[in-house]
């Protein structure tokens, strides 16, 4: 490791001990960065890279509810208010058993990125709990958003901190938390982005992730003269992302041959077809089955307890959750002819994994740049909010592919070396970082 890294590395850890997740993304971020501020001194001297790596605030707190048996339940609440230098904190939530605060600073640290590509005015953050809403009624749902937004609306607002979904938070809870806002605070405004489109919501906006993460793929194909036709597509998770990502990949003429959730993956080597996608989409945001039903009614595969890396393909969309890549598996896709990875989800390759991409010179397109179209359409639904008007379903589209255009072009412009070859975690970091310093260069050293 260069020696510099290894020693801000170091400071980074002991001020932040026991989050190995935060360590991870900031030293991903480092590593791209570090050289590139030693050549803009200013940045150095300002200790920009050390000052973003620390949340302006975090808010911990209490949430009690009462299960459908009566019984009192005590879940955390969390918002990470990461840096506001460019825009109010923007970001999603996290309802999952396994979120702590160092999943949700480093979802925090890399939406600041994130929300900077999309070239909106956006700062970052990242909240949520270690609510789990499996197997929850949704009486119990609605009484669990209601108890998290009675503390969490006295430290948002549409002008400070714009929370959104992220995995177990989609259209149910974001309704349910929108309405206890408005009752406490007694203001309809954009305080919430993926709202339904009868309150506020913009149109495509559960569509954006899957969407642009499969647009972000197509720019880097076009970079080798290629497209999405005929490409065989292994995607994993059965949610919000990996559902559009696979309607958005049948539409350009691929085929997506797998999906997953925490329990298991299926194989459907003919592909999940626009009648087999509307079932796993009842299935997941309805019935809130397992993806195992789909084999059964299919008569495809199911591989108990198995990540998808296996199975041949041309493209990965992993659009699950964090380090579910391993330097292993990565090895398998690239030996299996995988030229092109985008990331739907947020750091779902280990470091290692990211590693034997670039070493095999592929098209690896990072979280940060990859999936920005999610935050890039609740970006939008701000706007819309603010001039209280709504858009056309062709123009946010138009909008959304054009920004992943554009976040492409970034990485491209800072990523790109000698040879040709496009570094995009090297591109989406820099890219990232430059309008963040610059405004908090500007504003002094708050
Ligand atoms: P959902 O809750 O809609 O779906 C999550 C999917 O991932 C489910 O299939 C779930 O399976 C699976 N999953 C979750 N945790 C794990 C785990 N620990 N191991 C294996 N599988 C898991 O969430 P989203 O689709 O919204 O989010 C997916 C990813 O995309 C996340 O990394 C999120 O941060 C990222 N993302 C989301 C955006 C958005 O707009 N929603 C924007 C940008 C990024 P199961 O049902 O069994 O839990
Ligand atoms: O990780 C992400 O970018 C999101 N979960 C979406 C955030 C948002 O504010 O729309």
């Amino acid at each position: 490791m260069d020696p510099r890294v290894e020693q801000f590395m170091a400071q980074i850890i002991a001020k932040n001990p026991n989050e190995n997740e935060f360590h991870q993304a900031v030293q991903e971020v480092a590593e791209s960065l570090i050289p590139y501020i030693e050549e803009n001194p200013k940045y150095k001297h300002a200790k920009i890279l050390d000052r973003i790596a620390e949340p302006e605030r975090v808010i911990l707190f209490r949430i009690p509810w009462l299960d459908d048996k009566g019984e009192i339940q005590i879940n955390k609440g969390y918002r990470i208010e990461m840096n506001s230098a460019i825009g109010p904190y923007k970001g999603g939530l996290r309802f999952h058993p396994t979120v702590n605060l160092s999943i949700l600073k480093f979802l925090a640290f890399e939406q600041v990125f994130k929300n900077s590509l999309t070239t909106l005015p956006m700062g970052g953050g990242k909240g949520g709990s270690d609510f789990d809403p499996k197997g929850k009624s949704d009486n119990e749902v609605m009484r669990f958003c209601q108890s998290f937004m009675t503390e969490l609306c006295k430290h948002i607002g549409h002008n400070t901190d714009v929370p959104a979904g992220d995995i177990g938070v989609g259209g149910r809870e974001i309704g349910y938390m929108f309405g206890q806002y408005k009752r406490i605070r007694n203001e309809f405004v954009g305080v919430l982005t993926g709202k339904g489109t009868m309150y506020g919501g913009s149109l495509i906006r559960p569509e954006a992730t899957g969407y642009g993460a499969v647009y972000f793929a197509e720019e880097m194909l076009k970079t080798r003269g290629d497209s999405f036709k005929g490409k065989i597509v292994a995607v994993s998770g059965s949610g919000n992302v990996a559902q559009f990502a696979t309607e958005k990949v049948n539409e350009l003429g691929g085929k997506v041959v797998t999906l997953s959730d925490s329990a298991g993956f299926i194989h459907d080597p003919n592909g999940i077809d626009a009648e087999k996608l509307a079932y796993v989409m009842e299935l997941k945001n309805v019935k809130r089955g397992r993806i195992k039903e789909y084999a059964d009614k299919y008569g495809c595969e199911y591989y108990e307890g198995k990540r998808p890396w296996g199975i041949k393909c041309d493209v990965a969309l992993p659009s699950a959750t964090q380090n579910e890549i391993n330097e292993e598996e990565a090895k398998t896709l690239v030996a299996n002819g995988c030229f092109v990875i985008s990331e739907g989800a947020n750091m779902p390759s280990t470091p290692e994994a990211v590693e034997v991409y670039l070493q095999n010179k592929i098209l690896y397109g990072p979280g940060k740049a990859a999936n920005a179209g999610g935050v890039a359409v609740s970006g939008l639904e701000m706007s819309q909010n603010s001039l209280r008007l709504s858009w056309t379903r062709e123009e946010v589209d138009q909008r959304l592919n054009q920004i992943m255009k554009d976040i492409h072009a970034t990485c491209e412009k800072y990523g790109k070396d000698s040879e040709g070859f496009i570094d995009y975690v090297k591109g989406a970091n820099i890219g990232g970082f430059v309008k963040v310093a610059e405004a908090m260069l500007a504003q002094g050293a708050v």
